[in-house]
This record gives C-alpha cells, sequence and structure tokens, in this order.
C-alpha cells in the first residue's frame, strides 16, 4: 500500500502488530529477553575484548558452560519484577522460547556454543512495520534470532514485514588478529575489519526518519552502508564520535529521551563533535553513576559503570531506572521526568540493563522528521 496522508499512515500503523519509530512514543508492546539457557560467552577475540577485565577474566575460564544460579537466580527475579511493572503500565509484554544455548552448532568454517536472550535489543532492529534481524559479530550469537522466530512469524502472518540483513560468515578475515585496546590518548581502532558487514542493532537509535549509529567492535562501516542502502531514501543515518575505547552498543553512550532532548554520556560524547543535525538539540549530561560496591556484582558485569543510562522510555514523560542510581533517579526528576524505580543490577551480568533487555515493536505514533 503506497501511504499518501497521515491518516493513512495511522491506519496502517494500528492495524500492524509491528509499529515503532523512535524511543518515546507511547509504548504499547514490547519484547522481553530470556535467561533461561543462558550459556557463558565464547572465548573469541571479539567477545572477550568488550567485556570489562575481571568478567573477561571468568568469561574465558568457564566460556561455554551455563551461568551459575547464583547470576541467574537475582536477576531472574528482577527480571520477573520488571515484567510486572511493565504490565502494570498497560505495555502488552512478549518473550522469547526458552532454549538451550549450550548446544554446540557450526558453519563450514567454525563451532561454537551459543550465549543467551537477555538482550533482545541487540539482534532485532525495528523500522516502522518492519523487523529486521541484523548480522552480529559475536560467533556464539549467530542462532540467537531463532528463539525469537515464533513471534516474528506471528507478527508476519499479522502484517509486520520481517526481514534479515545477510548472514555473515564470521571468518578469520573480519578480525584484526593485531587488534588491542587503545591507550588513553592513541585514536580509536576497532577490532573489525570490512571483510563483510555486520552490525548490532545496539548500536544504532532512532528519531523517525533519522537514525543514528556508532562504529565499535561489533559494527563495522559495511554495516552502516548496508543498512542505509537498505532503508533507503526515506531515511538518513548519521554517524555519532565515541571516545569509548571498546565501544559496543550505543545505549550507555547516548540517548534520545524525546523530540529535542538528548542524554549524553559526558566521558564518551563531546557535544561539540555531536553530528550536525543534533546541534540544536538539548543535551543532558548523565551525572555521575552511582558506585556499585558489591563485590560478586562488580565482578561478575559484562558492562561499563554507565549501566546506569540503560534506561526504558515509556513515553515523553515516564522512564524506567534502576533505584541503585539515585543520581539519575534525581536528575530524571529535575529534567521534568517521572522515574519508575525496578531494581535491575543483577541482570548486568547478562549484557544490559532495561534498554537492552527489550525491544520496543510498538509505540503510538507514526514516522515523523525531528529535524
Ligand atoms: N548494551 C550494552 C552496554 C554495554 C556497556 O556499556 O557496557
Amino acid at each position: 500500500m503506497n501511504i499518501h496522508t497521515s491518516a493513512e499512515a495511522a491506519a496502517v500503523a494500528a492495524e500492524c502488530p509491528v509499529n515503532s519509530h523512535n524511543e518515546w512514543d507511547p509504548l504499547e508492546e514490547i519484547i522481553v529477553g530470556r535467561l533461561e539457557g543462558s550459556t557463558i560467552p565464547s572465548d573469541h577475540p571479539v567477545v572477550t575484548c568488550n567485556i570489562p577485565g575481571m568478567a573477561a577474566r571468568a568469561q574465558s575460564l568457564a566460556a561455554g558452560f551455563r551461568f551459575p544460579k547464583f547470576m541467574i537466580e537475582p536477576a531472574q527475579e528482577e527480571l520477573d519484577n520488571f515484567i510486572k511493572v511493565l504490565e502494570s503500565l498497560g505495555v502488552t509484554v512478549t518473550r522469547p522460547e526458552p532454549f538451550n544455548h549450550k548446544a554446540k552448532f557450526s558453519t563450514p568454517y567454525w563451532s561454537s556454543r551459543g550465549f543467551c536472550n537477555s538482550c533482545p535489543r541487540d539482534s532485532m532492529l525495528v523500522f516502522g512495520d518492519e523487523i529486521l534481524e541484523t548480522p552480529m559479530a559475536w560467533p556464539c550469537r549467530y542462532f540467537e534470532t531463532h528463539s525469537y522466530r515464533p513471534i516474528l512469524k506471528d507478527y508476519f502472518k499479522r502484517g509486520a514485514r520481517w526481514t534479515s540483513a545477510p548472514k555473515p560468515q564470521l571468518t578469520d578475515e573480519l578480525f584484526d588478529p593485531d587488534f588491542t585496546l587503545p591507550e588513553k590518548g592513541e585514536p580509536l581502532r576497532y577490532i573489525l575489519t570490512e571483510f563483510e558487514p555486520v552490525f548490532d542493532a545496539a548500536d544504532f537509535f532512532r528519531c523517525g526518519r533519522d537514525i543514528f549509529v556508532t562504529r565499535s567492535n561489533v559494527t563495522n562501516a559495511m554495516g552502516i552502508d548496508w543498512l542505509r542502502r537498505h532503508l533507503g531514501d526515506g531515511y538518513r543515518i548519521h554517524e555519532i564520535k565515541s571516545r569509548c575505547p571498546n565501544p559496543m552498543h550505543i545505549d550507555t553512550t547516548i540517548l534520545p529521551l524525546g523530540p529535542g532532548r538528548l542524554l549524553i554520556n559526558p566521558e564518551y560524547i563531546d557535544p561539540d563533535e555531536l553530528p550536525d543535525i543534533l546541534k540544536k538539540w538539548d543535551v543532558l549530561v548523565a551525572p555521575e553513576p552511582d558506585p556499585i560496591n558489591d563485590r560478586i556484582l562488580k565482578i561478575t558485569s559484562m558492562c561499563g559503570k554507565w549501566l546506569s543510562m540503560n534506561i526504558l522510555m515509556v513515553d515523553e514523560k515516564r522512564v524506567i531506572v534502576d533505584p541503585h542510581h539515585t543520581n539519575m533517579m534525581r536528575q530524571m526528576e529535575q529534567w521534568g521526568y517521572e522515574p519508575i524505580p525496578a531494581p535491575f543490577l543483577h541482570y548486568a551480568a547478562f549484557g544490559g540493563a532495561f534498554h537492552c533487555a527489550t525491544l520496543d515493536v510498538r509505540r503510538r505514533g507514526t514516522l515523523e522528521s525531528y529535524f
């Protein structure tokens, strides 16, 4: 169907189960990740270069084993509560199938075990009525979207467009064998070569017709180009420079809170270096994260301290925040938001917080240009 008027666009949006154009329209349906079957990711350089020191050492010793109960149980409790919070806000919560991620699989070039489904944000992107499976660079995530396939097939039957980027080969040519993390003051570099397009969905955020991305150790220039050509003339993709020495995923670096408002990580983002198109937006500087002193949480976290920024907008006013991060809660209130607390610190061992753990498939709204 060719859409000519905003009434037609609204009618299409009302019918399709997948309809989401930005990070802040009123949330109606969301996919929330799962922890059952979670397996410690494989000991591959593209994995270890992105995991903080202590967790990386533990991970390389335990790669391929199931995550232990003492890590799963508290995170599961937090996840169950987070789902209840979303449901109490009237949001439909959809879940992937439980999956045995410990099962070994092979391609003609390599074999691996899986990882988990904690973070649907990483493997799928939503553009309006389209849901796209992204070509991920971690071998252990090669089949991660399969546990979402029942949901994807259901959305497809109900009218959504369902696509998948070319499945990458992930052979040695994709990874720089001499890669080391850049030291302070050194120019940024990435472990990925330009052998083939790869990108994680979580390296992008959406503001209607304008999409923003950071290059990272899981997203190369060819991946960004692939998506640019796939989306065509109706969208513009802008690259944001991050100073993070081991970038992986944009959602602890910069996030839009609504039209005209950006939350930035002051360590990784220099506001003067933002794309010109964002220069008219208000830049809200994230407060220093509250330190996490619990030894186990510190050792097991796969994430950096700025996970305090990994929040989820329910709409333009309400935002889900971890109550441990009192600086962020208070700052949000001062900026005029209504923070909704949900404890989630144990989920960091599985790769993220609220933004990572979800994929907003339906938000009430239509495709707009905000610039
Ligand atoms: N999406 C995962 C966040 C990664 C990090 O900043 O540690």
